[in-house]
């Protein structure tokens, strides 16, 4: 008869013999957005992707369960007004952190099914792939995230 101990051994040994060889090796936390106005388009997802592993990672798409369209932007300021671009792709050096926050990089969410109302939860999924494997084939992984719908206006995670 096998030992609960030596069990639980074959267990993790088994659990990771199925894992892809790069699991859990980025944390997506702290991720929020502002409540929008009815009728609203438009809005934005700010939150850390940690990169917890020894080697590049790189964010090629990012899907919510909220809006149609979301693109990682870039604020700038050109000619005293605020304006914003789409940057891609995003990679995160190994080891780093890259936080989104207002003013800042974010997550555009665009053709929004419903405005984003304060204390929902949705879903944020990232397609990552390792940007220092050669393997043309790979298949991007995905992380999800649950997001927190804060108050309007607001410039901190809820
Ligand atoms: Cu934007």
């Amino acid at each position: 008869m096998m030992t609960m101990a030596k069990y639980l051994f074959c267990a993790t040994l088994i659990w990771q013999l199925y894992q892809p060889a790069f699991a859990a090796d980025m944390v997506i936390s702290n991720a929020w957005s502002r409540a929008t106005p009815a009728g609203a388009g438009m809005g934005a997802v700010y939150a850390d992707f940690s990169n917890t592993s020894s080697w590049p990672l790189k964010i090629i798409r990012i899907s919510t369960e909220v809006a149609v369209v979301s693109e990682v932007h870039e604020s700038f300021e050109k000619d005293g007004l605020m304006r914003m671009r789409e940057i891609k792709p995003f990679t995160i050096a190994p080891g780093a952190t890259v936080s989104l926050r207002p003013g800042a990089k974010h997550i555009m969410l665009m053709k929004l099914k419903k405005p984003l109302e304060k204390g929902v939860k949705y879903a944020l999924t990232a397609w990552v792939i390792n940007a220092s494997a050669v393997d043309e084939e790979q298949q991007p992984r995905s992380i999800s995230a649950e997001v927190i719908v804060g108050g309007f206006g607001q410039m901190e995670k809820p």
